[in-house]
């Protein structure tokens, strides 16, 4: 276990420790002041979607708890709060009528914050698509991104004058990919077309997100949360590195080549684009306007091999094995210095602006014994990865903050309630909080910040 104290010495006096959360996973209150079902209320009503058939009606009942779980975040030290907004509390059709009492709710958030002295970074999207634009097609319909425009421009008209920082998305590849190709997350879709029209008015969204930012607060920071794959190949022979090449540019590079070099990647091109919605004169234009910051966040690597299936689709890969036998509760590979590659890979094959870790934790789901959760696994692995991220700011890598994932256990989409990540632990039958042995080690060490004389390294 590494000292935080220590640890702390090695980043900059005005690095932000923060913590994030999602509004589908903790909010709970899922018909309250005119809400309206999303995508992720649907599917986790669906037979065989979700683990044990557990839904987001109640999850952590943050929205009926706002104050205390703002004193909660403030007693752990930190500077920095990322949470999302939810679409359907806002517009809860999608297009149509705006909902005030769903503004007001994110006003007391953000307001909460300011009076507690912690910055605000809000998420416009983390995956609660309101259910009615499925009538249209949900992400696969080019007008779901002009309606996500309409609803940022509300957002923003709003909570703008108090937000630190925005990001349009979180984590595109899981509501492209996951949702419309591998059909694991809402809305559950298995079809290599419908994920392309998603990936490109993903993309657009993104960029008239930005636009519609920049036209209600021209000076509020904005950018976008990715969850890049740092991708090993699984050998040295020519056709797994190959492999490893697609898989780049599938699971990186169709997000990442758009938007910080306005095209998409030419071997994606060559497999699929005759597959792929029409891309508009505008389009690139829209989608690669320059970010003020981007959002990292990282669990574990991708590790490839080719697929010598005849007529295997692009990528055309299969998973190769694990090097490291640790895993977490859910599976994945623990590999911190997969991070440090992963954002060396990225900064050497694109411009990129200056980075947050805005996710990174890991799952253990021990349970409170005599008052204590004892999750050491997990104080090592946040640490572990903070020393990789202070190697990075180091070498001279724009990182500026972490914010660790999660505050409290929560909704876990397809898994349920079963997988925990929270550094505070959360009673599902009384909703009592516990702060777990990772979230007293976090507090000591985000409380030593912000720090005017501090020097990386
Ligand atoms: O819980 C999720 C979060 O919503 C997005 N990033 C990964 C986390 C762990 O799976």
């Amino acid at each position: 276990m590494i000292d935080p104290k220590t640890l702390a010495d090695r980043f900059p006096g005005d690095f932000l420790f923060g913590v994030a959360t999602a509004s589908f996973q903790i909010e709970g209150a899922t018909k309250a002041d005119g809400r309206k079902p999303s995508i992720w209320d649907a599917f986790s009503n669906m037979p065989g979607r979700v683990h044990n058939r557990d839904n987001g009606d109640i999850a952590c009942d943050h929205y009926n708890r706002l104050d205390d779980d703002l004193d909660l975040i403030q007693s752990l030290g930190v500077q920095a709060y990322r949470f999302s907004i939810a679409w359907p509390r806002i517009i809860p059709e999608g297009t149509g009528p705006i909902n005030e009492k769903g503004l007001d709710f994110y006003d007391r958030l953000v307001d909460g914050l300011k009076a507690r002295n912690i910055k605000a970074f809000a998420t416009l999207y983390h995956w609660d698509l309101p259910l009615a634009l499925m009538g249209d097609g949900g992400w696969a319909a080019r007008s779901t991104a002009h309606a996500f425009q309409r609803y940022t421009k509300t957002v923003i008209n709003r909570l703008g004058d108090r937000l630190d920082a925005v990001a349009t998305f979180n984590e595109p590849w899981c509501s492209v990919w996951l949702s419309h190709l591998y059909g694991i997350h809402a809305p559950g879709e298995r079809n290599m077309d419908a994920a392309l029209h998603a990936m490109h008015y993903t993309n657009l969204a993104h960029g008239l997100g930005v636009s519609a930012v920049r036209e209600e607060y021209p000076n509020l920071p904005v950018g976008i949360v990715i969850n890049p794959m740092h991708i090993y190949a699984g050998s040295d022979s020519a056709v797994d590195q190959e492999a490893g090449e697609r898989a780049f540019d599938f699971h990186n590079g169709a997000f990442f080549g758009p938007i910080f070099k306005g095209e998409y990647p030419e071997r994606l091109l060559s497999a699929l684009g005759s597959r792929m919605p029409k891309v508009e004169a505008d389009d690139m234009a829209i989608i690669s306007q320059k970010l003020d910051w981007w959002g990292v966040n990282y669990y574990t690597p991708m590790r490839v091999s080719d697929d010598p299936t005849p007529g295997a689709e692009f990528p055309a890969t299969v998973s190769a094995k694990p090097v490291n036998d640790i895993k977490t509760d859910i599976g994945w590979e623990v590999f911190p210095e997969a991070l440090g590659d992963l954002i060396r890979t990225l900064n050497e094959r694109y411009s990129l602006p200056d980075c947050y870790i805005t996710e990174n934790g890991a799952c253990y789901n021990m349970g409170v014994e005599n008052g204590v959760v004892d999750d050491q696994p997990r104080l090592d692995y946040i640490s572990d990865h903070l020393a990789v991220t202070a190697d990075l700011i180091k070498e001279g890598y724009p990182m500026k903050g972490y914010f660790a994932w999660s505050l409290m256990d929560n909704f876990e989409w397809a898994e349920g309630y079963t997988m925990r990540f929270g550094i505070v632990h959360v009673d599902y039958e009384t909703q009592l909080r516990t702060i777990k042995k990772s979230g007293h080690w976090y507090k000591e060490l985000a409380e030593q910040f912000p720090k005017g004389n501090h020097k990386a390294g």
